[in-house]
């Protein structure tokens, strides 16, 4: 089932700006597998509160924030793991049209979690070729407080995230807020980077001052030769 608690497009890439230049929108789609503590994140993100459970409900959120004299809007997509294999290839299609960036969540005391976001990784990555942009990923080792219980290391995290160039933040969503906002943060940059022009090459200036300093250089070579 899908709830949505906001009152946009829920299947709509986010526009850049809803016209106003000062507003923001990143659409964030959660994903990974059950019990991971993919609502937990996301409740604590909206409330900064830990509630404990959460239903296995799929709902897409709303949430405006003023960030440096901006006003910010995540959108966030807290997903279900699909049944199958199939179903999750269709999921990845549309969360793909949807989604600016994603985080995908495992839990550190739970390996076949973790397999899931090795395979999520994957099939982003290859879906990749048809997105004009590479969606931002950070990848999220959650439930840090049972480290006692761990079975996938910090490192297998980071090496992950390094080799599919992702971010990555090992936290608890039970025992802090401060964690987790780094991770949404985190993303929210990346997403920026996305949509930030990039620089094109060398205007008429740029070669004018490049040339002249080609033939003022030589004019001075010749002077010195003469003197
Ligand atoms: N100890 C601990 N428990 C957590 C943490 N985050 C979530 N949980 C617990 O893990 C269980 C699953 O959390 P959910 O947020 O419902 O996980 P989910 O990934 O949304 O699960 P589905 O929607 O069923 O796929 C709940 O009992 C949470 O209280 C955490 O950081 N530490
Ligand atoms: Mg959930």
């Amino acid at each position: 089932m899908v709830v949505r608690a906001s009152q946009r497009p829920a299947l709509q890439r986010s526009k850049t700006m809803d016209g106003n230049p000062q507003k923001f929108d990143a659409n964030i789609a959660l994903l990974g597998a059950e019990n991971v503590g993919k609502s937990a994140l996301t409740v604590r993100f909206l409330t900064r509160r830990f509630i404990g459970e959460y239903g296995d409900i799929e709902a897409i959120y709303s949430h405006c924030d003023m960030i440096d004299g901006r006003e910010i809007c995540f959108n966030i997509w807290d997903s279900v793991c699909p049944q199958n294999e199939g179903i999750a290839d269709r999921n990845i299609t549309k969360q793909l049209q949807w989604a600016d960036g994603f985080i995908l969540v495992y839990s550190i005391c739970d390996r076949a979690s973790f397999a899931v976001v090795e395979r999520q990784v994957r099939r982003i990555r290859q879906a990749k070729s048809k997105c004009a942009v590479a969606p931002p990923i950070i990848i999220v080792g959650n439930k840090r407080d049972l480290r006692h219980r761990r079975t996938v290391s910090s490192e297998e995290g980071r090496l992950l995230a390094l080799a599919a160039e992702c971010g990555f933040f090992e936290i608890s969503a039970a025992e802090n807020y401060h964690g987790v906002l780094l991770a949404f943060h985190g993303l929210l940059d990346l997403i920026r980077e996305t949509r930030a022009p990039k620089k094109g090459p060398a205007g008429i200036k740029g070669i004018v001052r490049s040339v002249s300093a080609v033939f003022g250089r030589r004019r001075n070579d010749a002077k010195d030769a003469q003197d």
